[in-house]
């Protein structure tokens, strides 16, 4: 029997590794395996229980890694299966657990599975990916001939034509990324297999890439048109499909439940309803352990990512409370707002200006004191902000890059399409890393392969694990506080002031404890419309101000950006 109780990860926070961007130790502008291992001191500084890397397969790197065409090999880009082994065992002599990033609902084209299947209609791997005919007996390559009208996420139509058997196959990402068939047992039996390979080689868990999009309706319907034109919206069809919850209970039944040791399952969810994330992640279901979730990060969106949106607090605020509530008696969150996806969240929420380390600060404050695991994105517990994507050659991530060359041929101006991609860019978070004032931040000895940003001459891990009141000893604190105080993990949640536009404000109650998290979320001094006379004998458990503002700190107002949490007992009701 296992030491560790089966819902460990309960009071776990994780740090998130994008390894392209962490750490180069090699000189080839590239991070790689013995760069984490390198400074693995500054993550296991901070407190955190687990590391979760993005992917360091063998991969064209079409989309930097979520196109595997190896799914037990390392990159040499990264370095060997050797050089793997002892980063798990430095994570586990830190007292810390490895989970991997398994991208199951496609390959690279690249992958011997899909070269394979591509190779001819009789191949016995045909039906490891999803291959159709032209539509309506049209000729292969014509207009419309594509077996849906759906779109692909990374623009263009969803289907390619393969001109060898004159049929298409599906890549609901890009072409680059064939959607493996899940209908299909050998191409699951094939997954388990995977996993049960990483288990035995001490891995503590997986990050399953975009998992709620394996189950396809078989019919394969076509979508309304989207606001872009022409192309289809086939989420609908393929966002929890019809039998995602038999698969990823089987996924469980087949790998997890015969291990002697707990297996975390972190799914990504793209789409996904809380409704939906309660089923997933309903213990006696035994399908997964918690979901990210995508509701909470196209608040601030307009009618796509790339369209003008606003950002609107009571819109956060009621996003996290619905997750909250509807998971909090049966499920769990997750809890993000950065990850290598997602713009920098001082910059999108906060204030990368005069108030930069306050207000990322109270972003982390207010997050990590919900109910649910909070995930630390590299460069998060600095601080750091989006990257200066000024020119159409700033944007070099598969997403955007296709986005721009998309709206230039349309005769968009330049200028504007770079400053409107650019706000939720994915290539603002995939900066190197910032590890101290020099040339290259001392992420690599070479030219980086995305460049640094210029704030890293103040902006960096030498000068924050320096300073006590760095926004990376905040997040150790808070860390801190997550391992010491039981009311932050177990403790109820009930959501305050939710038509407040500025205040962000909510309690956590376990038996007798009761805390107060206050999150001002503006650049200017507000009032808490709360009774807080009630708390004014009350404990400061951690706040943002710094020693001046705090010694005129006022009970029912908040300063530019301020984070306050207050604990108290309470006699139960
Ligand atoms: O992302 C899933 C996903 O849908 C996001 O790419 C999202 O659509 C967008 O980027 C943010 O709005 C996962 C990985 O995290 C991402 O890096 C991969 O590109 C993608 O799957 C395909 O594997
Ligand atoms: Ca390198």
């Amino acid at each position: 029997m296992s030491q560790l109780a089966p819902d460990w990860w309960k009071s776990a926070v994780v740090y998130q590794i994008y390894p392209r961007s962490f750490a180069d130790a090699n000189g080839d502008g590239i991070g790689d395996l013995q760069g984490i291992i390198d400074r693995l001191d500054h993550v296991a500084g901070l407190g955190v229980d687990v590391v979760w890397l993005s992917p360091i397969y063998p991969s064209p790197q079409a989309d930097n890694g979520y196109d595997v065409s190896d799914y037990l090999g390392i990159d040499p880009i990264y370095g060997t299966i050797e050089d793997f082994q002892r980063l798990l065992r430095e994570v586990h002599a830190l007292g810390m657990k490895l989970v991997m990033d398994l991208v199951f609902n496609h390959t690279s084209d690249a992958h011997p599975w899909f070269v394979a299947s591509r190779s001819g209609r009789d191949d016995p791997k045909r039906d490891w990916y999803w291959w159709r005919p032209p539509r309506d007996g049209k000729a292969p390559g014509s207009p419309g001939a594509e077996p849906t009208n759906w779109g692909a996420a990374f623009s263009g139509p969803a289907w390619t034509l393969d001109p060898r058997t004159g049929e298409y196959y599906l890549g609901v990402f890009s072409p680059r990324q064939p959607d493996l068939n899940w209908e299909n047992p050998q191409v699951r039996h094939a997954l388990y297999e995977v996993m049960r390979i990483w288990l035995d080689r001490g891995v503590d868990g997986f990050r399953l890439d975009v998992i709620n999009h394996v189950s396809k309706d078989p019919r394969l319907p076509d979508g309304e048109p989207t606001v872009l034109g022409g192309s289809g919206d086939g989420s609908p069809w393929f966002v929890a499909g019809p039998r995602i919850h038999e698969f990823m209970q089987e996924m469980h039944r087949e790998v997890v439940a015969p291990r002697r040791d707990p297996v975390l399952l972190i799914g990504e969810m793209p789409g996904c309803t809380v409704d939906e994330a309660a089923r997933f992640t309903d213990p006696d279901r035994h399908e997964l352990d918690m979901v990210f979730t995508f509701e909470h990060v196209q608040i601030d969106h307009g009618a796509t990512k790339w369209q003008p949106g606003t950002f609107d607090l009571r819109d956060l605020k009621a996003s996290l409370d619905r997750w909250q509530t509807t998971l909090a008696q049966r499920g769990w969150n997750s809890l993000y707002l950065n990850n290598h996806d997602q713009p920098r969240a001082v910059s999108r929420f906060g204030d990368d200006g005069r108030y930069r380390v306050r207000s990322a600060k109270m972003l982390a404050t207010v997050l990590h004191l919900h109910r649910g695991t909070p995930f630390v994105y590299q460069g998060e517990e600095l601080g750091m902000p989006n990257a200066p994507l000024t020119r159409v050659e700033d944007l070099v991530d598969v997403e955007s890059r296709n986005q721009v060359a998309r709206e230039l041929a349309e005769g968009a101006d330049p200028d504007e399409v770079v400053a409107r991609v650019g706000r939720f860019a994915r290539d603002n978070a995939r900066t190197p890393m910032q590890w101290d004032d020099s040339q290259h931040a001392d992420f690599s000895s070479t030219e980086p392969w995305y460049p640094v940003l210029v704030e890293h001459e103040t902006i960096n891990a030498r000068h924050a694990r320096a300073d006590p009141g760095s926004v990376y000893h905040h997040y150790r604190r808070l860390i801190e506080l997550r391992h010491t105080e039981a009311t932050v993990v177990h403790g109820d949640f009930t959501m305050l002031l939710p038509e407040d536009p500025d205040v962000y404000a909510y309690t956590r109650r376990l038996r007798d404890v009761e805390l107060l998290v206050l999150g001002n979320f503006t650049g200017e001094t507000v009032a808490v419309d709360l009774p807080l006379a009630a708390w004014s004998d009350a404990e400061l458990l951690i706040d943002n101000l710094d020693v001046p503002d705090a010694a005129t700190r006022e009970p029912d107002r908040l300063r530019p950006w301020e984070a306050r949490v207050l604990r108290r007992r309470r006699t139960p009701e």
